[in-house]
């Protein structure tokens, strides 16, 4: 008899019809994002009319909640580490160097600044190899920093000096180096770079090479069109991109509430057919690690990941903007949450990579590092006047763009393909 009532259940259990779990599973699809973070701050926002004046106030959300510690990495060694926090801090003095040439009128123009995201910009950077490429945007100076822009290279392109990047033709970021840097310049046009980073991983492709190219855009930029057709582009060609997706709360003055209705950016990744993954931006372990593995993922010729930074944007848009809009105990949240304090606590207090006295030395010579890069900056000439009529236009052979990897395969002889008709017509 007890017999009978096991083979009973056992029919009631393997029966599809009877089963809520397997119904559920053919009528809903699930898909995954891999979730770095060790906290996941969720705010709500108000928006305050003051007269002609919009402020916003936290509606909701747990402004208190203790900071995280930093997550270990499953790839990066002592030294790498110590190299990555020493970037952050040249990242961070630099552009408090670049706030004070600012107010003494040394700047023509504005200046932009990427506090509260150097773990972000260098960490991120940090994970490509030296013959890949990088397409930076106006808040990663430290990406700049690591690829071996110096900060007087930084400085006298924001003084617009003779011996700056551009030979002071362009007074903020729009630079790169396609000889020795493999930098993209930064494209004013938020999106614009996504496509062209694509480009430069099927150039490369085209010459035999699958390499792994990163850029940026932030929770603003992200809606632009072309960042779909850019992103959509490299995940039909499988090409090697690594989009960062900055998701610092702020477009301007738009908090990122007003900007997109996913829940995370991550998510966008999905309807691209491409892994999305969420990182805390202020942790530079996990950023590091998410893109070591995105462009490990590219270098095998596996296509595009996009990872979603969550950090805070801790200045105005530029020096112009007092960022008078955000609530203070947002800044004072995410202050806590300062990337630079966080990793040197790890290194110095959890970790004991670094004694007092070992960081102490670390810090000076970066500060003496910057005094000297200023000193050049300061000292070095404005371009002369006559000079204003070169280097704008392309002049012959003045950026010869050569094949980087190898010479691709040519086509030889006539093509037996017919021609397709539209091309016929077009003629
Ligand atoms: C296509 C396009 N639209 C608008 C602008 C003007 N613009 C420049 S920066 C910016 C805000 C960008 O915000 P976000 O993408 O979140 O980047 P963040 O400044 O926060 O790093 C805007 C609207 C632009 N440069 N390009
Ligand atoms: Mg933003």
């Amino acid at each position: 008899m007890p017999k009978k009532r096991i083979a009973k259940k056992r029919v009631a259990k393997t029966n599809p019809a009877r089963s809520p779990k397997l119904s559920v599973d053919s009528d809903l699809r699930t898909y995954t994002i891999r979730d770095y973070r060790l906290e996941k701050p969720s705010f709500t926002l108000r928006q305050v009319r003051i007269g002609d004046e919009v402020r916003y106030e936290v509606e909701s959300g747990d402004l208190s909640a203790a900071t995280p510690p930093i997550r270990e990495s499953k790839y990066l060694s002592r030294e790498q580490c110590i190299e990555i926090y020493r970037w952050m801090l040249l990242n961070r003095h630099m552009e408090t160097a670049l706030e004070n040439l600012y107010k003494q009128g040394q700047v023509v123009g504005g200046v932009y600044f990427g506090l509260g995201q150097e773990a972000c910009s260098c960490a991120s950077a940090y994970a490509l190899h030296q013959d890949e490429w990088l397409g930076p945007m106006i808040r990663n100076q430290g990406a700049l920093l690591v690829r071996g822009f110096s900060p007087a290279d930084i400085m006298m392109q924001y003084m617009a000096k003779s011996g700056s990047p551009t030979k002071g033709r362009d007074a903020s970021s729009h630079f790169g180096d396609i000889e020795k840097r493999n930098v993209v310049s930064p494209i004013s046009t938020l999106g614009d770079l996504i496509p062209v980073l694509a480009g430069v991983a099927l150039g490369a492709r085209l010459q035999g090479k699958q390499i792994a190219v990163m850029t940026y855009i932030g929770d603003g930029g992200q809606s632009t069109g072309v960042t779909y057709e850019g992103l959509n582009f490299a995940a039909v060609q499988n090409l090697g991109l690594v989009l960062i997706v900055e998701n610092n709360l702020w477009g301007y003055s738009t908090p990122a509430d007003m900007q997109f209705r996913v829940k995370d950016l991550a998510e966008r990744a999905i309807a691209y057919g491409i892994p999305g993954v969420i990182v805390d931006g202020t942790d530079a372990c996990q950023v590091y690690d998410a893109c070591h593995e995105a462009c490990e993922r590219a270098r095998r010729g596996e296509g595009p990941t996009l990872i979603e930074a969550k950090m805070m944007r801790m200045k105005g848009h530029a020096i112009h903007d007092a960022a008078e809009y955000v609530p203070k105990p947002l800044f004072e949240y995410w202050k806590r949450r300062d990337p630079i304090a966080r990793l040197e606590n790890y290194l110095v207090n959890k970790k004991k990579w670094l004694t007092t006295a070992e960081n102490e030395r670390l810090i000076a010579g970066v500060e003496r590092q910057l005094e000297a890069d200023r000193d050049l900056a300061m000292n070095s000439p404005m371009p002369t006047p006559e000079s204003a009529a070169g280097g704008v236009y392309c002049e012959a052979g003045c950026h010869e763009i050569k094949p980087k990897y190898a010479i691709p395969a040519a086509r030889g002889g006539k093509s037996s393909r017919k021609r397709p008709e539209a091309a016929v017509h077009l003629k």
